[in-house]
C-alpha cells in the first residue's frame, strides 16, 4: 500500500511516453538504460544497485522481468533527499508532464520518499511526498502529475528525482511499523515512466496584411494582382473572378498576360488555413480600350478588292466607316466584334474612298 500527500487524477488518452525504464535488459548500475524513449537515469547517493525480480510490478514482461533494487541508503539521521534515482528527460514539445512508477520496499527501508523536480538539472524543488505503508509487495502505477511545476513543460533540461526523506524531524522511519530503519532496507522500482502531451501550437487564422489593388490598364497589357497575408502555415490561396474560382490560380499573386476587355471586373482572393479563411477586398480591373491606338491600313487585294485591316484587341467592338471625302460624312459599312479586317469591292464609279476604323 502506498499513498501520497497530493493525489490528483492524471490520465489522458493523448499522453505519450517520453521515457520509460523497465530495467529488464539493462545491466548498467550507474545509468540504467531506457526501455523506450529517451532519458538518462542516474543512481544517486552511492547506493548499492541490483536488478532484482520485478514480479508483481505492472511490467507486462512474463520472463526476465527485473526491477531496480536500491540499498545502502543513508544512515539514520543522515543525508535526507540524497539517495534514490534521478531521471533527466527532455520534455521539449510536450506539456502536461507526468511521472508514473511501481515501488516495492522492504520492512526497514524509509517509508517516506519525495519527488523533486528541476528545470535546469541543478536546483531542485519538492513536487510531492509519498509514503510507503506496507512492505514486501509492489504498489503499481503511482501517478504523479507535474503540471503545477512550470519547469516540467517543454524543457530539454527537465530533471526529476525519486529520493528517500526523513519522516519526522531528522529521522527516517521504517516502512514496517515496529521495525527500525536500517541501511539494508531496499526500494525496488519498476516501470518508471515519464509522459507528456504534445504541445499544440496556437493556430492563427489568415489575415491579409496587404490587399490586392484595383488597376486600370490598357487592353493587351499584363496585369498582376498581389496579396500578402499572415497566419499559420500552410496558407492556401484561391483567386476569384466575379466570385467564381479561377482554375489553377492558387498562388499569392495572379498574373493575367495580355488582358482583353472581357477580363475586366472584380477580382478577389480567398486565403485559407487550418484555422479559417479570409476573403480579400475587391480589386477592380478596368481595361481601357481607348488606350490602344488603332493602327489601320488599306490595301488592294489581288482580286481588286479594298481591304481595311487593323490591330484588333479581342473582345472589342469595331466599326468601319467610309466616306468619299476626308471630312465626311462617313457611313458605317461594318460593325462587329473580334474582327480585324474589312473587305469590299471598289466600284469604278468611286475614284476616291476614305475609311476609318473606330471603337464605339
Ligand atoms: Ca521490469
Amino acid at each position: 500500500m502506498l499513498w501520497i500527500y497530493v493525489w490528483l487524477s492524471f490520465g489522458s488518452v493523448s499522453a505519450a511516453v517520453l521515457a520509460q525504464w523497465d530495467f529488464n535488459a539493462t545491466t548498467d548500475t550507474n545509468h540504467p538504460a531506457t526501455s523506450s524513449g529517451e532519458g538518462i537515469a542516474t543512481v544517486l547517493g552511492g547506493l548499492n544497485v541490483q536488478f532484482a525480480s520485478g514480479t508483481g510490478s505492472s511490467d507486462p514482461a512474463v520472463t526476465d522481468d527485473f526491477a531496480l533494487a536500491l540499498s545502502r541508503f543513508p544512515a539514520q539521521g543522515m543525508a535526507a533527499r540524497s539517495a534514490g534515482v534521478q531521471l533527466a528527460v527532455s520534455t521539449a514539445g510536450y506539456n502536461s508532464i507526468g511521472l508514473k512508477f511501481d515501488i516495492r520496499a522492504s520492512a526497514t527501508a524509509s517509508r517516506k520518499g519525495v519527488v523533486l523536480v528541476s528545470g535546469d538539472g541543478i536546483t531542485f524543488s519538492e513536487a510531492v511526498s509519498f509514503f510507503i505503508a506496507a512492505d514486501g509487495s509492489f504498489t503499481n502505477g503511482i501517478t504523479i502529475p507535474l503540471t503545477a511545476f512550470a519547469g516540467a513543460s517543454n524543457n530539454p533540461r527537465f530533471t526529476l528525482r525519486i529520493v528517500s526523506d526523513f519522516s519526522t524531524g531528522t529521522n527516517y522511519i521504517a516502512v514496517k511499523s515496529g521495525s527500525n530503519y536500517g541501511t539494508t532496507g531496499t526500494w525496488r522500482l519498476d516501470r518508471v515512466t515519464v509522459t507528456g502531451e504534445p504541445t499544440t501550437p496556437a493556430q492563427e487564422a489568415p489575415r491579409i496584411t496587404h490587399q490586392p489593388e484595383s488597376q486600370s490598364v490598357a487592353a493587351g497589357a499584363a496585369v498582376q494582382f498581389q496579396v500578402t497575408a499572415s497566419g499559420t502555415e500552410p496558407l492556401q490561396y484561391q483567386w476569384l473572378y466575379q466570385d467564381a474560382e479561377l482554375d489553377g490560380e492558387t498562388a499569392s499573386s495572379l498574373v493575367l498576360p495580355e488582358v482583353t476587355p472581357d477580363r475586366a471586373g472584380v477580382y478577389r482572393v480567398k486565403i485559407s488555413n487550418a484555422a479559417g479563411f479570409v476573403v480579400s477586398e475587391p480589386a477592380v480591373l478596368a481595361i481601357d480600350v481607348a488606350d490602344v491606338p488603332i493602327v489601320a491600313r488599306v490595301e488592294v487585294t489581288s482580286a481588286g478588292r479594298i481591304r481595311v485591316h487593323w490591330n484588333a484587341v479581342p473582345g472589342v467592338w469595331y466599326r468601319v466607316e467610309r466616306s468619299s471625302t476626308a471630312s465626311g460624312p462617313f457611313t458605317e459599312v461594318m460593325s462587329s466584334a473580334e474582327i480585324d479586317a474589312f473587305e469590299e469591292d471598289f466600284g469604278p464609279e468611286e475614284s476616291t474612298a476614305f475609311y476609318r476604323v473606330r471603337t464605339p
